[in-house]
């Protein structure tokens, strides 16, 4: 055994209420600025380990409200440095920093809260900063107790500065009677996902489109009737990384990914990260996207229950070995924030277990994955993909966790008529064997593959069965019978 690291947690609430009106009198001021109240509060938490540390820090305005912010705050010990800061544009001066909002967080009201936060490297020691500025004035507002530190990590940290988190969970744990209620922490077991009891479980539920194009499709309301009408137990949450996707905003599509992930768990539902890489199919192609988006929903969200990751959509045109080799460069990302979540890997030939390359599972078996707690990606378009491709996960099944994260009850197209002896051959095929899936899609595109009717989104009511198209009827009431969920 080598020995571990013991990563440290601090919490640091800088503290006493205050609501002041903070300019000098003697001062000659317009006198919009001079009536503007102003006034904070910031708490700092580190997770430090020996020579780095993430830093998150949540501000809070007590003052009027602001369109955009400076928060500041001073280094006690010279070898402090902010080495890769996100949610904000970072800068050290000797042992200041400033960190200035972005377009979409810069908007505080009174008593709003964001959090920013950055990797940071210590050499003397790593005290917290004691006082920090928002707008020039010093945060002196309390918010109450620091939250509760949560146990550390059973990993070690990775040798790099470890990653990114945005605003901490808010959302109180589901009780009662919903998947994640009832299922909690979910884990790889031989081929199966288990619940928390380790009893092999499966999940059904819908996937959304890309998220850059129908983001009217993921609100309260639909996510409502996901949830009670549907009874879904997962949404998978399809950020692409092209197509106006991810690369085009890094810290917009991350926000709006967590916002999801958020309202997924306050209706006891899991919510599969998905990474959307489509074209290229090469996932090096977007290897550096994807270890900075995995470091920070990671970090973000490693004390939830129900997040799972799914690190590349569609691998294509690629060999096994590349696809594993990515694999085995992200997964340290998240492991290093979130160490038991389930990671989902895809495979070769657009996630077909290799068949719509030529290939087969064979490969996987042979040269898995060195990670623990990992499921492969199988996708299939039921009139598109029949008995061959049913005959190989079935023979996968055995040797293999699967995840049928993305699949269609039309062709492969995404468009075209539903398949329903296809699409029952294979739903019956992933029920008995206890595979989990996601069907594509939760939209209302003009597409066969969609569940809703063109307009539906825009028209902001989701229930009943009206608003469904063929294929949204056909899933509704796939998913809508009572699941097994072993408690014991
Ligand atoms: C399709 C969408 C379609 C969009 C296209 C390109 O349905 O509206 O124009 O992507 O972005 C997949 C992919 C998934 C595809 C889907 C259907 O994961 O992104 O969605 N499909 O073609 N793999 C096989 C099929």
């Amino acid at each position: 055994m080598f020995s571990i690291p013991r990563p440290s947690r601090r919490h640091l609430l800088v503290g006493g209420a205050v609501g002041a009106l903070a300019l000098a009198a003697t001062a000659v001021l317009p006198s919009a600025n001079a009536l503007a109240a102003t006034g904070c509060a910031v708490t700092y938490t580190t997770n430090s380990w020996p020579g780095g540390f993430t830093a998150t820090v949540a501000v809070k305005n007590l003052g009027d409200p602001v369109s955009n912010w400076t928060l500041g705050f001073t280094f006690p010990d010279a070898g402090q440095r902010v080495v890769q800061g996100w949610s904000a544009t970072w800068q050290q001066s000797g042992s200041a920093v400033t960190a200035r909002s972005m377009d979409y967080n810069g908007s505080l009201g009174t008593g709003a809260s964001t959090t920013v936060g950055f990797n940071g490297s210590w050499a003397g020691s790593n005290p917290s900063p004691t006082s920090f500025t928002l707008n020039g004035t010093v945060c002196t507002g309390g918010t109450g107790t620091p939250p509760p530190s949560t146990p550390p990590p059973s990993t070690p940290p990775p040798s790099t500065p470890p990653p990114p988190t945005t605003p901490p969970p808010t959302t109180p744990p589901p009780t009662g009677t919903t998947p994640v209620a009832i299922n909690g922490q979910l884990q790889v077991c031989g081929v199966n996902l288990c619940n928390q009891y380790g009893r092999p479980i499966q999940l059904r539920g819908m996937s959304t489109h890309g998220l850059q194009w129908f983001a009217n499709c993921y609100t309260d309301a639909s996510l409502d009737v996901l949830a009670n009408e549907w009874r879904s137990d997962l949404l998978r949450i399809s950020m692409y990384v092209q197509e106006q996707g991810y690369e085009t905003n890094p810290a917009g599509f991350t926000n709006q990914v967590n916002t999801l992930v958020d309202k997924a768990e306050a209706r006891g539902m899991y919510a599969l990260i998905d990474f959307h890489t489509l074209t290229p199919g090469d996932p090096m192609y977007n290897l550096d996207r994807a270890k900075t988006f995995f470091a920070n929903v990671s970090a973000r969200n490693a004390a939830k229950k129900n997040v799972i990751y799914e690190i590349t959509n569609e691998p294509n045109g690629v060999s096994w070995s590349t696809i594993r080799n990515y694999a085995e460069q992200v997964i340290p990302v998240i492991r290093a924030n979130d160490p038991d979540a389930v990671v989902i890997v895809g495979t070769r030939g657009w996630s077909s277990l290799g068949v719509s390359e030529g290939g087969n599972s064979d490969e996987i078996v042979n040269n898995p994955v060195r990670a623990q707690n990992i499921m492969y990606t199988f996708h299939f378009y039921a009139a598109s993909h029949k008995d061959n491709y049913r005959n190989e996960v079935q023979r996968a099944a055995s040797r293999l966790p699967l995840f049928v994260t993305e699949f269609g009850t039309v062709t492969y197209t995404g468009d075209g008529a539903v398949d329903t002896a296809s699409s029952n051959a294979w739903l019956d095929l992933l029920d008995r064997l206890k595979i989990s899936y996601a069907n594509w899609t939760l939209s209302d595109a003009s597409e066969g593959s969609a569940a809703l009717r063109p307009g539906t989104c825009a028209s902001g009511s989701f229930g009943g069965t009206s608003v469904l198209t063929e294929s949204g009827a056909y899933m509704r009431e796939r998913i809508r019978t009572a699941d097994n969920f072993p408690t014991s």
